[in-house]
């Protein structure tokens, strides 16, 4: 009678044994595959005000070489929209996963960081995960940092990290063109570009992966750019958009503030002749192909380190811009599409389907929750945004969550929300004017349906995906 649980336990003493033996091998075994498995190193490379003026998204007439080839082992995303067409907002956006309204930060003024010092941003969040976190130029907006996110670069001496009071900028030297000597050495974006690769050469075979982000200044105004980027175009053949004006006009059929009657970084306060408009346009071009050739030198450092394997390369424009749309020359509370779409260029070697295009509405508050899908770190619960990973997968993959940006003037919510066809907006909740744009037939936003009986279902059908726009944050 003894036997049979004398042998069971025998049996048991045996398989404990092969159990304990499989234990110890599994730990060497993920400790080697952790060891060859090192997280991807992720670099970003933020462009300021550069909507996608490029030859990559079929800009005819611009030199931007290095984005192309970019683009070429990236997912080109056509349809990207940034949540606020302005640089604060939509750098807290992006660094958040979260919208506008969540974060509160819905102007230049407000500091991110007073507002949800509990939030982890993106760099924070990939330091706590072990990542070496690199910063050089503007990541977030100027003078605020996360200053804790970074093991090098935070600003140490940020300007306010509290909200500010009132504009810094000075118009008139917003509104000038800016001619630098040489390869622009003497630029803070030929500095930030330096500095970048520096990091990649100092931490690039670290002991941990690394988490750069660089961030470019340009072609923010005053357009600035080396001669040489000038001499690149005839200004004769610099193209107007077909809705130009000579200052900002407000389409018929369209809302007032629809199209604001101040431009705030170009031609502030003055009239444009199409000749300073082709000028100034050149001089924005200009600017593009600058910050184009300091992507080149980075890339070509990534390449020659060998860390383009190993490395998600991500290439970003912080909102949209009007070079004369409608008669503007900014960003500032524009919904059109020209203030909102943006450049998004993910590369992610190994998973992304390169050199695609993918056409799917995408909003960039997507970035965080992507990039800590693609690393394998823990996801980040209770942001807006969800990741696009599976896009990068699968370009033409079914996909329907729609883009929604706004702005807040004057205390009056404006909110945008665009799928693949139509183009929604209205303002103060439709009491201060509603838009609805075909953009299939009228890509230039011409012509207002939102008042077309024919479109009420459309308008029903967009206004209830504003429902998951969460309601403004007001600061404790
Ligand atoms: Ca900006």
């Amino acid at each position: 009678m003894s036997l049979p649980v004398s042998s069971s336990l025998r049996r048991t003493g045996a398989a404990r044994r092969f159990a304990l033996a499989f234990f110890v091998l599994g730990i060497v075994a993920s400790a080697f595959a952790a060891a060859n498995t090192r997280r991807p190193n992720v670099l970003l490379l933020f462009s300021d005000d550069l909507r996608p003026e490029l030859g990559c998204y079929g800009v005819a007439g611009i030199q931007t070489p290095h984005i192309d080839a970019l683009a070429r082992r990236s997912v080109r995303f056509d349809r990207a929209y940034v949540q606020y067409p302005l640089c604060n907002p939509s750098r807290a956006s992006l660094l958040t996963g979260r919208y506008p309204t969540a974060t509160g930060v819905l102007g230049n003024t407000e500091f991110l960081g007073s507002r949800h010092p509990d939030w982890d941003t993106l760099p924070m969040y990939f330091k706590k995960q072990g990542y070496t976190t690199l910063r050089t130029g503007k990541i977030f907006h100027g003078g605020f940092d996360d200053t804790d996110a970074w093991h090098e670069g935070g600003d140490v001496r940020p300007l306010g990290n509290a909200d500010r009071k009132g504009s810094t900028q000075d118009p008139k030297r917003s509104d000038s063109i800016v001619v630098l000597d040489g390869e622009g050495e003497s630029h803070a974006d030929y500095k930030s570009a330096t500095r970048a690769i520096e990091y990649l050469r100092k931490h690039g075979r670290g002991g941990k992966p690394f988490f750069i982000a660089c961030g470019f200044s340009k072609p923010h105004s005053p357009p600035t750019a080396p001669k040489k980027m000038f001499d690149l175009y005839d200004v004769d053949r610099i193209p107007l958009p077909a809705d130009f004006a000579t200052k900002p006009s407000v389409p018929a059929g369209f809302p007032e503030r629809s199209v604001p009657a101040r431009s705030g970084d170009l031609f502030i306060g003055r009239e444009a002749s199409e000749r300073e408009a082709r000028e100034m346009k050149r001089a924005y071009w200009a600017s593009v192909s600058f910050v184009d050739a300091l992507v080149g030198r980075v890339m070509a450092a990534l390449d020659q380190l060998g860390l383009a394997d190993d490395t998600i390369v991500v290439f970003w424009g912080d909102h949209g811009y009007h070079l004369g749309e409608k008669g503007k020359w900014s960003k500032h509370n524009s919904l059109w599409d020209v203030g909102l779409r943006v450049p998004y260029l993910i590369s992610a070697p190994g998973v992304s389907a390169n050199g695609q295009v993918c056409a799917r509405v995408v909003e960039c508050l997507s970035l965080y929750p992507t990039l800590v899908e693609l690393c394998g770190l823990p996801a980040v619960p209770g942001q807006d945004g969800v990741s696009i990973a599976a896009l990068l997968r699968q370009p033409a993959a079914p996909w329907d969550r729609p883009a929604i940006s706004v702005t807040y003037q004057q205390k009056i919510l404006g909110r945008s929300v665009r799928n693949e066809r139509w183009h929604y907006a209205d303002w103060d909740e439709g009491r201060a004017g509603t838009m609805l744009i075909d953009t299939l037939k009228d890509p230039g936003e011409r012509q207002n349906l939102a008042g077309d009986a024919a479109h009420a279902g459309v308008v029903a059908e967009m206004r209830r995906h504003l429902q998951r726009l969460p309601p403004i944050h007001a600061p404790r």
